[in-house]
């Protein structure tokens, strides 16, 4: 058994919620923050059989696309200065970040 950890755009959350429980798959979806920009994005925890791992990753592929965004610059007044960036900078974020972990014991009780 596979745990698919998968932070996506809170823009595509919904369409890979829909098609996911459309091919059987079981999810939890949780609210999430990304690092960088600092705004909401939505991590998937897909518990799956090993062999139905790429059936999961190609509804991720297909429901997640990559846009770009702008950074406003953040002010360092009460934050930390290291991550002070000065002027905007657009970033590509996404299609998703996905993490495929080992599962030992899988309970459901
Ligand atoms: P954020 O951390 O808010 O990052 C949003 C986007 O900003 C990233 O898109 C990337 O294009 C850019 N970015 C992030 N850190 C950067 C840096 N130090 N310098 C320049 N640009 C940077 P994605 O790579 O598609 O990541 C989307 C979201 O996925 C991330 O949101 C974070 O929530 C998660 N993520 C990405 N890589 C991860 C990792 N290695 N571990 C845990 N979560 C990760």
């Amino acid at each position: 058994m596979k745990l698919i950890v998968a932070v996506v755009q809170d823009q595509d959350s919904n369409r890979l919620s829909a098609a996911l429980t459309k091919s059987d798959f079981r999810a939890t979806k949780l609210a999430s923050t990304g690092g960088f920009l600092r705004s909401g994005n939505t991590t998937f925890l897909i518990g799956t059989d090993d062999s139905l791992v790429e059936k999961a990753l190609d509804l991720i592929r297909e429901n997640c696309r990559s846009r770009d965004q702008m950074v406003a610059p953040v002010s360092p007044m009460g934050g930390n200065a290291d991550s002070y960036i000065p002027y905007p900078v657009e970033v590509e974020v996404g299609g998703a970040t996905v993490f495929v972990l080992p599962i030992e014991h899988f309970h459901h009780f």
